[in-house]
């Protein structure tokens, strides 16, 4: 029985959480690394919309660089990375690994697609 109302309380600030994002609130975006991709390898935005990035490794140390946000972190296993962005342009932008992780680290790379 309690267990049934811890679960209508959970559903009910779901609930708030979704209206809340028309307002300031970030969206989220998972994105996975491992060597030697990020999954997804786009993210979509709105301009004018926060938007945090959940950054997690699979398997190392990987870097996170998107120069034209001023963005670089690592990214570590075991470890949730946090990044939030309010994009002020629509186009896309690229984001890379920049900790060399082995024979296809240069290729490590996604796309941050911001919409108007
Ligand atoms: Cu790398």
């Amino acid at each position: 029985m309690k267990r049934r109302i811890f679960t209508a309380l959970l559903i009910g600030s779901a609930a708030g959480g979704v209206a809340r994002l028309a307002a300031d609130t970030p969206n989220e975006a998972s994105v996975t690394a491992s060597k030697f991709e990020f999954t997804p390898d786009t993210v979509k935005a709105r301009v004018g919309q926060p938007l945090t990035l959940v950054l997690t490794s699979l398997d190392r140390i990987h870097g996170f660089k998107m120069p034209d946000f001023a963005i670089r972190t690592d990214i570590v296993p075991d470890r949730e990375t946090r990044v939030t962005i309010t994009p002020q342009k629509a186009g896309s932008f690229v984001f890379f690994c920049d900790i060399f992780c082995g024979d296809g680290h240069e290729e490590m790379s996604g796309t941050l697609v911001v919409e108007a």
